[in-house]
């Protein structure tokens, strides 16, 4: 398997999956989020009504519309509390999930964004380790390349350092 560490906007990707660092009601919001929602237009939050929403920890496919990308996988990052409310547990979670997903949909290339890190104040090296191990131990059968998508220079050198 591939790994890349990409800067910039994850909705410019063309790959198989992007993943949407999404809440557990599905029906968009700010960040990684806002902007998905926004580049694949108005028929992906009509499909994501039809899903009814997402547990945290979890992970749902929908299609990508007007995106670059074939799917958005949308997962539920935890808020952090101070990390002993079972935050890590539930954030490995979130990269395990999409990877099965991605599996189970045969998809070769998927792109994540840095969940939680954002609105949900996970701490970026915290995150980005369990980012790379979850993904690297993952026994998949069908990723060929996974890229994280970091969205300014200074999320790129943690994510340069941690897969280091
Ligand atoms: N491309 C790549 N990364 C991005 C982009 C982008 N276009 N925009 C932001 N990021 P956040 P969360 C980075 O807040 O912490 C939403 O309202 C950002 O710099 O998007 O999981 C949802 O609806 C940060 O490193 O997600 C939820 O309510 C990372 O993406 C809540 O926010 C995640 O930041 C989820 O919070």
């Amino acid at each position: 398997m591939e790994i890349e560490i990409w800067t910039g906007d994850i909705t410019r990707l063309a790959v198989d999956a992007i993943v949407n660092a999404a809440n557990e009601r599905l029906l968009g919001g700010g960040g990684v989020d806002g902007a998905i929602h926004r580049a694949a237009g108005p028929d992906l939050l009509e499909e994501c009504r039809t899903i009814g929403g997402c547990p945290t920890g979890e992970a749902v496919i929908t299609g990508g519309y007007r995106l670059p990308a074939r799917h958005v996988i949308h997962t539920v990052g935890p808020v952090w509390h101070g990390g002993a409310q079972g935050e890590a547990a539930l954030l490995r979670a979130c990269y395990r999930n999409c990877m099965a997903l991605s599996d189970s949909h045969g998809l070769e290339s998927i792109a994540f964004p840095a969940i939680s890190t954002g609105v949900y104040g996970y701490p970026m090296r915290k995150a980005a380790e369990i980012a790379v191990s979850e993904v690297c131990a993952y026994a998949d059968k069908t990723v060929r390349r996974v890229i994280f998508a970091c969205f300014d220079e200074a999320g790129t050198a943690v994510y340069s350092e941690v897969l280091q």
